[in-house]
């Protein structure tokens, strides 16, 4: 497989201005001719073949200018359609092309899914319709005539605006004509076929334009559609007042459907979703779900100018749309909902998936400089470490500049396939800045560490704050230069923050010190006590911080920091100090319990006194790192069942000393109301909840009990799958009943069946991996469908002790799925595959396992090149 470089760049020879799409759907024999309006790029080689981009694509006709080609004239292969000689001037190529929708079970391209025919195009997924350039680069006006049998696809849809319908005259067959003005990349087109339900609202733009707003979903669910529909109203509105961004078609649609590999995509005008990301009502859906749902329609819609309008010249510069629109759906949802919470709950995730990436073999830049299978690359370095990137720049910047910068951007580049330079540029003109130094951070890969310490002289009131700055290696990447590190920081006083008074060159005011060196002091003068620094606050900065604070100070910060992330940061620290030594070999758990006493003392005078003010932030306080997070802290030599048994030992020690004030709690927020999915709810639901496990763990008797009373009470599904997942942490006869209760409940539901797949599936229990096998056969599983494989198979592959069980059976399971897999859809297999990215950190018998099961996977004959690539990579 050819390795694609991003220094290797060209401009495309060949432009295509126009693209005239006739599309015949039909379950197995789908009809597509497309008419090219071609010409040479005046930035190409002049007389160049033009080499249109396939992918299992069979030729039934071409034509040039309207007159058929003589067969020496060109070459058509499955995977490319050559004209030798083109003409050199403008001209016309109409393709013919017959496609098998219903046979298309990779998910890209044109496909059926629950008998709704639609399209996947990014990354490059447009090739498999029709022969293209299939390149960001390239942009054209499309104007696409949708034919179908009117029984079975009365809806039809395309990108733009609907510009004609009617019956074809003599058939039961009808059409529909969607032309959209903006040009833009094959990538971005799409198309939905089928028998719809719908739910609709009208919409004005800030500047005066009329829009039609939908949802569509399978028929009977458009009870479930409404919150969508909600969030889109308020993303449209905040993306007017925050980024001035208005909408710019007549129409705006969305589509759910049941089979899709990502969650959902942001084609011009018509979004088509995962339904896990559209579906929801108290029954089926959690309040996870209402967030994830509304963030992921802002996150789609935002894309409508930073990815659609401005889009990128190569896929080296993916970041530049999914790390900027990353960053805009997460400011969305901290404006909805609380922004210390917000932020709290990104900087989990980001730890979870960014930094077990960047540690390991699958490490990249945030802009990869080369690949070999794009689709491998929507990783959360791209996303989240994309995210923080931006918003770095903007504390970096500062608010203003940032803003100015972002009109900037809109302005120059709308319109345009730009690059990550071209973006920074904005922000260098409007804050006066150099950012070259910044810019690294797209293509150095690796979590960087900063180590801190300070040093407080009290005659001299002075306070000296030493950092230093180290990145690890990463493939492909031995040698690191420093990064540019906004830390935010306070120095905490008796009676709160201290005043902070420097003649540092690198601070620059407002609680912010820029370290872009590999290390560097800073003097505080007329400091009058000796403080407790709080760094990083709002997790300023994508680092690991090593801040050598005894818990005496830490617990001081979790109650008396004015900075809330660093509030909940400082408990966790010192948990997971405990448990990183409680997770190595010859710890005695004594030490372990007599920290648990003092973390469970701090925790019960906060839940106490301030447990009711700020549930949400409460529940997050309460939830311990993950035995994950541990895993990665420890990095090397990881026992994973000394892990999560230091892990349990904590939170039931924890749970037995706060048992009275749990339960309090608990009675204290149940409520007589009816669900309702907004902020303030489901932050008293996050806490009960988050209490409700801990009792389980700490007092299983009571725990069981408490979780029947839940379960037969609750009016939604969140409140019945917290009672589901305490249950599976206390083994027994009731576990099962639970278990089969929750399934004959929700029995036509398959996305809530998958919640309860995954349930089970990350039981720590040894005989997980016989239960995933049984649940393989239960008929609320298939194979053929993404979620429910995410959902058992992922889940499982994301249990700690399971996947990494000693003998190895977990990795020898999860390989045979991905290679099954492979033959149906690469791209699940490949993203499951992933699941290996943290095998070089473990003990050595685990890791020579986990190593044979890779090897394995690598020399299956006939791999996609998706699981090659991650295959090759996880093994160098
Ligand atoms: N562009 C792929 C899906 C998303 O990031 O929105
Ligand atoms: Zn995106």
């Amino acid at each position: 497989t050819p390795l694609i470089r991003l220094e290797d760049y060209r401009p495309s020879d060949w432009l295509i201005d126009t693209v005239d799409l006739d599309i015949s759907l039909a379950p197995q024999q789908t009809r597509v001719r497309a008419l090219l309006g071609l010409r040479p790029n005046p930035a190409g080689r002049p007389g160049a073949p033009l080499i249109l981009d396939g992918d299992e694509l069979a030729l039934s006709a071409i034509k040039l200018d309207g007159a058929a080609l003589d067969a020496s004239a060109f070459t058509a292969g499955p995977q490319s359609l050559t004209v030798h000689a083109p003409p050199q001037r403008g001209f016309t190529l109409t393709i013919e092309t017959v496609l098998d929708p219903s046979a298309n079970t990779k998910l890209m391209g044109l496909y059926r899914s629950s008998r709704v025919y639609c399209t996947q195009c990014e990354a490059d997924g447009f090739r498999r319709i029709t022969y293209f350039l299939d390149r960001p680069d390239v942009m054209s006006v499309y104007t696409v005539r949708l034919e179908a049998a009117k029984a079975e696809a009365p809806v039809l849809l395309s990108n733009g605006n609907r510009v004609a319908t009617g019956e074809v005259p003599g058939s039961d067959r009808h059409f529909a004509v969607w032309h959209d003005p903006h040009p833009k990349p094959a990538y971005l087109f799409a198309l939905v076929g089928g028998a719809l339900d719908h739910v609709r609202a009208d919409y004005v733009t800030a500047d005066g334009q009329q829009v039609e707003l939908a949802v569509y979903v399978e028929p009977g669910k458009a009870g479930r559609a409404g919150w969508a529909l909600d969030s889109l109203v308020r993303c449209m509105r905040w993306d007017e007042r925050v980024f001035g961004r208005n909408y710019d078609l007549d129409v705006f649609n969305v589509v759910a459907v049941s089979d899709f590999n990502m969650g959902a995509m942001e084609n011009k005008g018509l979004n088509i979703f995962n339904d896990k990301y559209v579906l929801a009502d108290p029954q089926t859906a959690t309040d996870g779900d209402y967030a994830s749902i509304e963030a992921i329609i802002a996150h789609e819609y935002f894309h409508n100018w930073t990815g659609n309008r401005i889009t990128c010249r190569d896929w080296f510069q993916l970041c530049l749309k999914e790390g900027l629109t990353v960053f805009r759906d997460q400011e969305f949802s901290a404006d909805e909902r609380s922004r210390p919470v917000k932020r709290i709950s990104d900087v989990r995730t980001l730890r979870a998936t960014q930094f077990s990436e960047d540690a390991g073999p699958l490490a990249h830049p945030v802009r990869p400089r080369a690949y070999k299978e794009i689709n491998n690359f929507y990783t959360p370095t791209v996303y989240e470490k994309g995210a923080e990137v931006i918003r770095m720049l903007k504390v970096l910047i500062g608010a203003d500049a940032f803003k100015r910068g972002m009109d900037l951007y809109f302005e120059r580049c709308d319109g345009t396939a730009a690059t990550i330079e071209e973006f920074l540029a904005c922000f260098a003109e409007t804050s006066g800045k150099d950012l070259s130094d910044f810019a690294r951070w797209y293509e150095q890969a690796g979590t960087p560490t900063i180590v801190a310490s300070g040093r407080y002289d009290a005659r001299a009131k002075r306070y000296t704050l030493d950092l230093a700055q180290t990145t690890p290696p990463t493939p492909g990447q031995t040698t690191k230069q420093p990064v540019v590190l906004p830390v935010a920081l306070g120095l905490v006083g008796k009676g709160g923050d201290l005043p902070l008074t420097t003649g540092s060159a690198a601070y620059a005011g407002d609680g912010l010190i820029v370290l872009d060196q590999p290390s560097l002091s800073v003097v505080f003068s007329n400091v009058a006590e000796a403080p407790i620094p709080s760094l990083l606050r709002g997790f300023s900065a994508p680092v690991r911080l090593e801040l050598d604070l005894s818990d005496a100070d830490l617990l001081r910060l979790f109650s008396a920091d004015s900075d809330s992330f660093n509030r909940w940061q400082a408990l966790q620290s010192v948990a997971t100090r405990a448990l990183v030594a409680a997770g190595r070999p010859g710890t005695d758990p004594a030490t372990l319990l007599a920290k648990a006493n003092e973390i469970a003392g701090a925790l019960d005078r906060f839940l106490r006194e301030q447990g009711l003010a700020d549930p949400a932030f409460a529940a997050q306080v309460l939830r311990l790192p993950a035995p994950a997070d541990i895993a990665r802290e420890i990095g090397g030599d990881v026992d994973p069942d000394a892990i999560y048994g230091a892990h349990r030992s904590l939170s039931g020690a924890i749970g037995q000393v706060l048992e009275a004030t749990l339960v309090g709690l608990r009675d204290t927020l149940a409520t007589k109301a009816a669900y309702a999915p907004d902020a303030a709810s489901a932050g008293r639901r996050a806490l009960r909840n988050e209490a409700l496990g801990l009792i389980a763990i700490a007092t299983p008797e009571m725990g069981a009990r408490l979780v029947e009373q839940q379960f037969s009470s609750a009016d939604n599904l969140t409140d019945r799958l917290a009672a589901l997942a305490a249950m599976t942490l206390i083994p027994g006869e009731a576990r099962e009943r639970l278990i089969e209760r929750f399934a004959a409940l929700y029995a036509d539901e398959p996305l809530v069946l998958d919640k309860w797949l995954m349930a089970q599936a990350l039981i720590a229990e040894t005989d997980t991996l016989d239960r995933v096998k049984r649940l393989m056969q239960h008929k609320a599983f298939s194979l053929g469908n993404p979620n429910r494989v995410r959902a058992l198979i992922g889940g499982f592959a994301a249990n700690l002790t399971q996947f990494n069980r000693a003998d190895g059976a977990g990795y020898e399971f999860v390989a045979d799925m991905v290679i099954a897999l492979d033959r149906t859809n690469p791209q699940v297999a490949s993203r499951l595959l992933g699941s290996f990215k943290s095998w070089k950190m473990l003990e050595p018998a685990r890791k020579d396992l986990a190593r044979a099961s890779l090897a394995l996977v690598a020399r299956t004959p006939g791999l996609s090149r998706d699981v090659a690539d991650i295959a090759e990579r996880a093994l160098a």
